[in-house]
């Protein structure tokens, strides 16, 4: 496989300072060489960073950093749509808000190859505010949202040429749901996994079943890694951390059922504060996690099928 290494150092969508840094503490933990020593062939493209900003406002007073969440969608947008003409493309983070670019992005191309294009979002949150309905103003939590066509978001952030279907977003992790998201997630169509399905059927059960869902329909996926998918124990380089997150394990599990399925096209890694890291450990998670999801396993084992 030829990766892709993207760097977004955006943290404009956050309450905390720091997630720029984050492709930077990526890099260091070794993303490309763990990488080549899967037998990929790795390109580190850089970072990327937006330039024109427009001033637009929202009745909404909380909100913080429009223009600028507005400049990056655009940026995004284009930057996943070329980057995935070819080769698989890990966008290392930054915060969430990155995804109303990059997915937008990505689901052009799967358009144009005229393939299916299906998100696994793992993440505490399920980011799924309007802008009327945010109460932080952070707009790391309204990308969902915004990818999937809600209302409200005309004439803020780019208008969405390809939004992505809900019945195509699956939700693994999520244990801190906004009043407002719940009421407008439930009925959206979206798949939520909240924790305590992971409890009582565990997260082979459930992801399996969302694997096959992309296989049958012949689909592309799309993984967003949200850091406080994690438990903080494990992961505690992230602003929003939330107790209860997935083990060590279960985060390695998910990314080599989905190595073993073939369907994975791009990754994302978002929310890494390096800044509230203890010695680069959850930098170094995360490669390893990717790694994970670039074939590295344990002991040699034939590939399953699900
Ligand atoms: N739902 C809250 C908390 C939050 C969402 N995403 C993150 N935090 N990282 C909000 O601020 O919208
Ligand atoms: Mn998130
Ligand atoms: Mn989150």
């Amino acid at each position: 496989m030829h990766c892709k290494l993207i760097g977004v150092p955006l943290q404009d969508g956050a309450s905390r300072l720091g997630c720029e840094m984050g492709p930077s503490a990526l890099r260091t933990a070794g993303l490309q060489p763990a990488l080549e020593e899967l037998g990929h062939s790795v390109a580190d493209l850089g970072n990327v960073m937006p330039t024109e900003f427009s001033d637009i406002r929202h009745p909404n007073a909380v909100i913080r950093q429009l223009p600028e969440i507005a400049a990056w969608t655009g940026l995004l947008t284009d930057v996943a749509y070329r980057e995935s003409a070819e080769g698989m493309p890990i966008f290392m983070g930054g915060d969430h808000a990155m995804a109303a670019g990059i997915i937008p992005g990505l689901a052009r191309r799967a358009a144009e190859k005229d393939r299916p294009f299906f998100v696994l979002w793992l993440d505490a949150h399920t980011d799924f505010h309007s802008l009327d309905s945010t109460d932080s103003g952070n707009l790391h939590g309204v990308p969902v949202a915004y990818f999937t066509g809600r209302p409200g978001f005309e004439g803020y952030l780019p208008g969405l040429s390809h939004p992505v279907h809900p019945a195509h977003v699956c939700m693994i992790g999520i244990r801190s749901v906004d009043p407002a998201e719940r009421r407008a997630i439930k009925d959206s169509g979206v798949t939520i996994h909240d924790m305590r399905s992971i409890d009582e059927h565990g997260v082979a059960v459930v992801l399996r079943d969302f694997i096959a869902t992309v296989e049958a329909a012949g689909g592309l996926l799309h993984v967003s890694l949200d850091v406080d998918f994690l438990d903080p124990s494990v992961a505690p380089a992230v602003g929003t951390t939330v107790p209860g997150g997935a083990t060590f394990r279960e985060a390695h599990l998910v990314m080599e059922m989905l190595h073993d399925s073939g369907l994975v096209s791009s990754l994302e890694l978002v929310e890494l504060n390096p800044f509230l890291d203890e010695r680069g450990r959850t930098a170094t998670l995360l490669v390893d996690l990717t790694a994970s999801l670039m074939g590295r396993q344990v002991m040699d084992r034939p590939t399953r099928s699900y």
